[in-house]
């Protein structure tokens, strides 16, 4: 027996005395899939428009060496992340990572530019999932995209959003997973608007038209994701919480809740109760606001915890879609995912190590003092334990080990990246 699975034999037998089944979690856990968003590994950027401008009142800031400057720089980048995480999962995809010599805007995109991809995502059992990109591109005009007042702009983000849903389709019809496409637009004002609603009403419309096709929803699913500011939209952001709200619910989309979209004490967790008994379903971009909107790679804090705790105590994972959103450049960016990755699964191991059942039962008898009893002893039980082992079971780098294969990495290819670039 190895240390590993010693420790496991022992935290499995104190988990037992309370009512919980270790292997069961686990093996829930092992088929819980994240989405790894692939805008991490390159700062935002994308292929389309190579040295072009990050607008749409999203920033990275740093320079950490190692970027990756292509479609296979990044996919070689995912692959060594994904060998330091539990699982199967997901790759979340932008409209502008096409992966083609073909000049090819926004509205000319089409399936066989995202080809690369899908053959990837074949060879190492991946899932793809997809957005339209409605920003870093010169027809985000005065701020404005589908909301836009100018037909012209309108027109043209009308088309991407098309052409987007079509390409999430051929995502799920060649990978035998849904394809959640996820539509966020940053649409807004600097300073107070006299007019609030007419912009709503032009987006809301625009998204009708993009929407008008019925596509098989095995293949590809839509979420909205609101905003309550951006940079350079601190006054008003046109697709809001309540906007999104509204059309999610009457248009049957998926709502996206992003955890660094609300008011800085506001949390998504909160949330999900509300929205299992009104929507069709969630997408969730977790990422954590340090003070505002600043997309910082995921760590184990209370939020994350209560993140998955919501999921696991309501039994949302068979409507909850989990992505990750957060893009930080000043650390080894392989590191960024596999630490969010890893995080966002350990929340969800912890909430599945706990005896709901019993919990709510005391809570309906009101016996609230074993209720906090319970939960506070709960956060010193031995999940790293049970953590480990699941790491071990799954052929990936235990505890800290990870960390080696990553400066490995650096050492060996992404230094050597920049040392390229620079000649
Ligand atoms: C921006 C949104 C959005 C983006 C990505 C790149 O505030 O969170 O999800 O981060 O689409
Ligand atoms: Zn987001």
């Amino acid at each position: 027996m190895s240390e590993v699975e010693k420790r496991y034999e022992s935290a499995k037998s104190r988990y037992a005395a309370i009512g919980v089944d270790t292997d069961a979690a686990l093996k829930k856990l092992k088929d819980i899939k994240i989405s790894m968003h692939c805008w991490q590994g390159d700062d935002v950027k994308g292929f389309l428009n190579p040295g072009g401008e990050l607008t749409g009142g999203i920033m990275a800031t740093g320079n950490y060496p190692g970027v990756a400057t292509t479609p296979s720089e990044l996919r070689a980048d995912l692959e060594k992340a994904f060998s330091l995480i539990p699982g199967k999962h997901k790759v979340n995809l932008h409209a502008m990572y096409v992966d083609t010599d073909e000049k090819v805007d926004l509205d000319e995109i089409e399936p066989k530019h995202f080809e690369g991809w899908v053959n990837w995502a074949k060879e190492h059992g991946l899932g793809l999932d997809f957005n339209p990109t409605f920003f870093s591109h010169p027809m985000f005009k005065d701020n404005y995209t589908l909301a836009s007042p100018d037909s012209a702009v309108r027109d043209f983000w009308i088309e991407h959003g098309k052409r987007s849903r079509k390409i999430a389709e051929y995502f799920g019809r060649e990978l035998g997973q849904t394809s959640i496409n996820n539509f966020w637009v940053p649409d807004g004002m600097k300073d107070n608007p006299i007019d609030r609603l007419a912009p709503r009403k032009r987006l809301m419309e625009a998204l009708d038209e993009v929407f008008e096709e019925k596509l098989n929803e095995d293949y590809t699913q839509e979420s909205v994701e609101s905003k309550l500011f951006g940079l350079g939209a601190e006054a008003y952001t046109v697709g809001s919480h309540e906007f999104y709200m509204g059309y999610g619910l009457t248009r049957d989309k998926l709502i996206c809740l992003d955890a660094g979209h609300f008011h800085p004490t506001e949390v998504i967790s909160n949330k999900l109760s509300s929205l299992a008994l009104f929507s069709k379903g969630v997408m969730l971009h977790v990422s954590r606001p340090v003070r505002w909107d600043s997309d910082h790679v995921v760590l184990m804090d209370d939020e994350l915890t209560e993140i998955g705790r919501e999921i696991v105590r309501n039994d949302l994972l068979p409507i909850t879609n989990i992505g990750l959103d957060f893009f930080d450049a000043t650390i080894n960016r392989v590191a960024a995912w596999v630490v969010g990755v890893r995080n966002t699964q350990k929340a969800l191991l912890k909430a599945l190590l706990e005896p709901t059942e019993d919990l709510k039962k005391m809570e309906l008898q009101n016996d609230f003092t074993s209720r906090m009893v319970i939960t506070e002893e709960l956060k010193d039980f031995p999940y790293g334990d049970v953590w480990n082992y699941f790491c071990e079971q799954n052929g990936v780098p235990v505890g800290l080990e990870w960390l080696n294969e990553v400066q490995d990495y650096e050492k060996n290819t992404l230094l050597k990246r920049n040392a390229i670039l620079e000649r």
